[in-house]
């Protein structure tokens, strides 16, 4: 494998650190907004999908914390700004920027390809510091993994055998669809959980990206 091709939001970057920023004023129920916000992002994605509609990931990423909000009332809907802002800087795991290295080092060559829009991607990776040789994102084909045409977008761009890829990704949902795809797939379930019944097994199970 010469390739590793990245998913971002729950993979290599903390979508829960937005939350984590403001929890002594969220409240008691911020970690349950924030697991709300999380699911409603992606169940819209999948929704528009479904609908043959495409909004940009940043539109829906709002939306969705419209809805944690009003479904949450205790939280403050007066951190909406702040919670979104943190957004472009969320916090990377602590194993992605030692793996990122490693895999360097190796000689291989590294990617993202996330549902994010470019103008979430862009300032979130320069943030963190870390350097891949290439950021992709869905935007250019308008439709959301797990789509096959938001996969084919790191073929196109790396030129080589899908099977000669390999994906990485926390999100089972996104695993299943990358092995459905063709991908070779790691799916990287830090906290020990229980694997989906999708019908497609990633290839290989790890517990941290330090396992790469
Ligand atoms: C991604 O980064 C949304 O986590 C998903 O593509």
């Amino acid at each position: 494998m010469s390739i590793f091709v990245f998913d971002a939001y729950g993979t290599l970057f903390d979508v829960h650190a937005a939350i984590g920023r403001f929890r002594d004023k969220a409240g008691p129920d911020a970690d349950r907004m924030s697991d709300i916000w999380r699911t409603k992002q992606l169940e819209y994605s999948w929704t528009l999908t479904m609908a043959g509609r495409y909004a940009p990931f940043w539109t829906l990423t709002e939306r969705a914390l419209d809805f944690a909000l009003a479904r949450v009332p205790s939280v403050d809907k007066a951190l909406k700004p702040q919670l979104l802002q943190a957004y472009f800087n969320l916090d990377a795991f602590p194993d992605a920027r030692a793996a990122l290295r490693t895999l360097k080092g190796k000689g291989h060559k590294t990617g993202i390809l996330s549902n994010g829009s470019p103008d979430m991607l862009e300032p979130l990776v320069r943030h963190s510091g870390l350097r891949f040789d290439a950021v992709l994102s869905v935007d250019a084909v308008k439709i959301f993994k797990p789509a096959p045409q938001a996969y084919q977008l790191a073929v196109e761009k790396f030129g080589v055998p899908k099977e000669r890829i390999g994906f990485v990704s926390s999100n089972f949902w996104d695993a299943a669809g990358a092995k459905s795809f063709g991908f070779h797939v790691f799916w990287i379930n830090r906290g020990g959980v229980v694997g989906e019944r999708l019908g497609f097994q990633p290839d290989r199970v790890l517990r941290s990206l330090g396992e790469l």
